[in-house]
C-alpha cells in the first residue's frame, strides 16, 4: 500500500471532472487501498480520488470512531430521500484547517459498486450522508467552499495561499 499527496485549495486539478470506472480490476483494487491508507493516515472520514489526482469516479468512506468501517464507493450516484436539508459543519483535507456549515440532504439512497464490482444501495443520514454529498461533489469538481459567499471564499483561497508559500519558504 502506498500514502499519496493530497491535493489542496485552491489547485485547479480538484476542478476536474471524475471520469467513470469501466472495470473494477485489480488496479482499480490497488487504488482502493492505497486511497483508504491515505485516508486514514490524514485522520480523515471520506478521501474522493480526485484529491489524489486521479481522476476516476473512486471513493473511500469510513465514519466510525476505531476504523472498522471502511466503504468502497466506485461510480457513486444517489438520490435526495426527501428534501429536508440539514446544515452540518464541514472540514475537507484539501482544505485543512478550514471549516463552515454546509446545507446538505438529509437523506440519501447511494447506488455504488463495491470492489468486487458489486452493485450495492444503502439509504444514509446525518454526518454519512453528508460526507456521500462531499465526496460526490469532489468527484464533480466541487468543493465545500462553494458553498459559501465569495467574500468568505476569498478569506479561505488567501490564507491557504499563504499556507503553502510558508511550506514553500520552510
Ligand atoms: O474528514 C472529513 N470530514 C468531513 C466532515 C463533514 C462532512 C464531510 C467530511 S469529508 C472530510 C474528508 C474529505 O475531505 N473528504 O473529501
Ligand atoms: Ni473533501
Amino acid at each position: 500500500m502506498a500514502k499519496l499527496p493530497i491535493l489542496e485549495f485552491p489547485d485547479e486539478r480538484l476542478r476536474t471532472k471524475a471520469a467513470p470506472v469501466e472495470t473494477v480490476d485489480d488496479e482499480v483494487r490497488q487504488l482502493v487501498d492505497d486511497m483508504l491508507e491515505t485516508m486514514y493516515d490524514a485522520r480523515g472520514i471520506g478521501l474522493a480520488a480526485t484529491q489524489i489526482d486521479v481522476h476516476r469516479r473512486v471513493v473511500v468512506m469510513d465514519v466510525s470512531d476505531d476504523n472498522s468501517q471502511p466503504l468502497v464507493l466506485i461510480n457513486p450516484r444517489y438520490t435526495p430521500i426527501g428534501d429536508e436539508k440539514e446544515l452540518l459543519s464541514e472540514g475537507c483535507l484539501s482544505i485543512p484547517e478550514h471549516y463552515a456549515e454546509v446545507p446538505r440532504y438529509l437523506k440519501v439512497q447511494l447506488n455504488a459498486l463495491d470492489r468486487n464490482g458489486e452493485t450495492y444501495e444503502l439509504e444514509a443520514e446525518g454526518l454519512l450522508a453528508h460526507c456521500i454529498q462531499h465526496e460526490y461533489d469532489h468527484l464533480e469538481g466541487v468543493l465545500f467552499v462553494d458553498y459559501l459567499s465569495p467574500l468568505k471564499r476569498d478569506r479561505i483561497r488567501k490564507k491557504m495561499q499563504k499556507r503553502h508559500k510558508q511550506m514553500q519558504d520552510a
